[in-house]
This record gives structure tokens, sequence and C-alpha cells, in this order.
């Protein structure tokens, strides 16, 4: 029998993570955390009395708020029930491996100390102290990775920094080079250089980024010899990681990427978007995203207070309990090497003797107990469920190798079946 990747319709993509000491941890995490917080919270999607449909974090762009409006905001801004100690343990237990938190989004906002500008959660709110140290403390004593968005180009609020369409106050007016080298510029250095190690750069929409701007910021980033960055900063920068938003693509990407997604219709928290998906729906999301060898970004918007919105924690709890037994089938893992699978999806796993693992994610049983593996041709030396180990038979009818399962999982969690085949 061939190989498995010859027996399979080729590839439509070529796995191509360069495996170096700095992206080694990348495909061994495949899931993250994204957390989107600040000021715009505290109206939390309503100005003047109206709900505003867009994303929480773009209120004062799409209700178009004075600059001294938006800024009484953060004199309500005092998130005393803010741990990000818990925050770790919550994105430890529902099995994330690194988060990646606004330091500054587009209304320029700093959750840190920062000398660049007293628009800061220091200078500026009754809270008074730095949000990032703890959060980076709390990451290296338990293990967590942690990454930084940035927003180096919109900033509503900073003098000079971009807006995608065009200020709404003059108070925001000056020049925008001004802004990048005495705001974004110092900013990016001191969160470089002022939490320890910084796993992530998150840069994103990079209006009125040239590349001689973009550049600037390069010899900042080298600061962090280690760091992975996305493709956003602009100019002609593609940075390390293609960063689909939203969805998840339809074919397999060549190198690192990571796909960013809410639990519901905004990424900064709203009083009023209970829109959320399912814990089941975003585990599918991890699954797909695996098996086609990337990392999902799952954002949780915190409330104001600090405190996580209860069907998040509910969420992140639900997925916890799935991967506290499958994540094997997750983290670690390269993209399915077959190009469909009717019954759901695969991730695999080169073993070091030379077999392969399949890990076949399925999320349709077969109404006769025989779940086919179309394109597989190589010997099945075990079959079991990876959750609770439980071994299952396998057999071979009209040249299509099956495995004896049951007609429905047998509970939420027994959803992976844990295939060890001869060869690759
Ligand atoms: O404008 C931002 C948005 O507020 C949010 O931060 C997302 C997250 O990826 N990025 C931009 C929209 O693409």
């Amino acid at each position: 029998a061939g190989s498995l990747k010859d027996s399979v319709a080729t590839k439509s993509r070529v796995h191509a993570v360069v495996e170096t000491s700095r992206t080694a941890w990348w495909e061994k995490a495949r899931f993250g955390m994204f957390i989107h917080w600040g000021v715009y919270t505290i109206p939390a999607g309503v100005y003047d009395g109206k709900e505003y449909p867009g994303l929480g974090e773009w209120l004062m762009h799409d209700a178009k708020i004075p600059v001294a409006t938006y800024k009484d905001y953060a004199k309500k801004f005092n998130p005393t029930e803010y741990n990000p100690e818990q925050w770790v343990k919550m994105a430890k237990a529902a099995g994330m491996k690194y988060i990646v938190i606004t330091t500054k989004h587009h209304d320029g906002f700093a959750l840190f100390d920062s000398k660049a500008s007293d628009w800061n959660v220091v200078k500026a709110t009754p809270y008074g102290k730095d949000l990032i140290k703890p959060l980076a403390e709390a990451c290296r004593k338990q293990g967590m990775k942690l990454g930084f968005y940035y927003s180096q180009a919109n900033d509503w609020n900073n003098k000079g920094g971009a807006a995608a369409d065009g200020h709404w106050d003059k108070a925001q007016d000056g020049s925008f080079d001004d802004y990048i080298d005495k705001v974004a510029i110092p900013q990016v250095r001191e969160i470089l250089t002022n939490y320890g190690d910084v796993a992530e750069l998150w840069w994103d929409v990079p209006t009125d980024m040239t590349k001689e701007r973009a550049a600037k910021f390069l010899p900042v980033v080298a600061l962090q010899p280690n760091i992975i960055t996305n493709d956003r900063l602009g100019g002609d920068d593609k940075g390390d990681l293609f960063t689909p938003e939203q969805y998840i693509p339809a074919t397999g990407i060549k190198g690192l990427w990571e796909t960013c997604m809410t639990m519901n219709n905004t990424w900064g928290f709203k009083t009023n978007d209970h829109d959320w998906k399912s814990g089941k729906s975003l585990i599918r999301n991890l699954i797909e995203t695996a098996s086609k060898g990337g990392n999902y970004l799952l954002n949780v918007g915190p409330e104001p207070t600090g405190k996580f919105p209860a069907p998040i924690v509910e969420r992140l709890a639900e997925i916890g309990k799935w991967m506290d037994v499958n994540s094997e089938s997750i983290y670690g893992t390269t993209a399915s090497p077959f190009k469909y699978l009717p019954w759901g999806r695969a991730t695999e796993k080169a073993e070091a003797n030379g077999n392969t693992t399949l890990y076949l994610q399925v999320y349709t049983w077969p109404t006769d107990g025989k779940l086919l593996i179309p394109g597989l041709d190589n010997t099945i030396l075990s079959a079991k469920f990876l959750a609770n180990g439980k071994a299952l038979t396998t057999g071979k009818a009209n040249d299509q190798l099956f495995v004896n399962v049951p007609t429905a999982a047998l509970d939420e969690t027994s959803t992976v079946i844990k295939l060890t085949i001869k060869g690759k």
C-alpha cells in the first residue's frame, strides 16, 4: 500500500511551518485567547440613549463621540474585580496556550503605564494602575504565553492618529508622522520592554501606513527576537502570520496562520449583544482550524469591572471539558491528510517510530456503525476512543477501511477516534 499521503488526494497545500525555536511553540499551541478590553466597555455600545449596532470598541467612531466626551468615560473605568490570575486560570482550563490582549485599541486608550501619552489607565482613570503588568506576571507564573495587540495607526484620541474614514473632532487633528514618532513607536517600545517575553505582536488596521512608516517599527520589534508578528503592520510587511478574521479558510494555508473570532458579534463588551455561539460550535471551529493547520484565537470581551461575562465563562468551561480528554488531537497536530471526509474532519501526528496517528473528529455518526475512511490504504494498527481509551475494531469492505463505531457519540466528549496507522 502506498503511504497515506500517496493514497489520498494530494493535499491542497504543503504544511510549510518552518520548525524553528522561534515558532516551534506555535503549532503545539493551536488555541489562544484574544482579549479586547478598555474604556469602551463603559458605554458598552450605547451613546446618548441610542444603541449602536456595530462593534463595541468602535462606538467612539460610529457615534462620532467628541474627544472630551469620550475621555469622560475613563473617569468611570475602575475595574475593581480585575483578577488576572483568574483570567489566566480560565484560559488554561479551556485549553488555551496563549493570550493576546489589546494594549491599545483604536480609541488610543493604553491599558499600561505609558510615558508617551497621558491617555492611559494610570493617568486617566480612578483605577490608576497598570493592567498589563499583573497579567504578564500571572501568565509567567502559570506558564501561559502572552501576546500584545497594538493599534499602530488608528488612534482617535491621541493627536494625529489615523481614523479609518477621517476625524470627526478637530481635537484629533495633528501630524500622523508626529503621532507615529511620538506615540506609537514609543508605546510599542514600552510594551516590548516592560513586561518580559512577548510571544506575539498583533498589529491591526494599518490606515495610512506606508512602507517607510512601517519600517520604523521594525527595529523596535527586534527588542523581542523570538516574537511572532502578524500580517497587519502595513507597508509591505507580511510578518509571520496570515490572520483571517471571523472565518476559517476553505482550504489549508502554507505556513503559520491564525483565525480570530468572537463568541458573539462584538470584540469589546456590549451590554446588549446576547447573540452567543454555542460551546459546540466553538469546539467545531477549533477542530476545523486545527484540521487545516491553523491556530484559533477566541475572543473574550471582559466587562468594565474586569469580570468575564457569564456566557463566556460557561463556554470556556464547556470547551475545557472537551479539551480535558481530547486536547491530544489538537496540540502539535498538523492538517488533515484527507481532501474530504463525509462525517467530519481529521488531524494528524507523525510519530517518531515512523507510524502516523490520525485523530478522526467525528461530527456525524454512521447509521450502520461503520465509519468509512475514504482514501486510507495504510494498515490500521489500533483504533480507540480518545476520550476513554475504549478499543474499537476495524475492517475492510469493497476496498474501503472502516472503524466499527456506535451510531452516536457515547457522550459530548467522546467525539474523537485515535487511529494508529502503519507508515506515513
Ligand atoms: O477594527 C478592529 C476590530 O475592532 C477588532 O480589533 C478586530 C479583531 O481582529 N480587528 C479589526 C477589524 O478587522
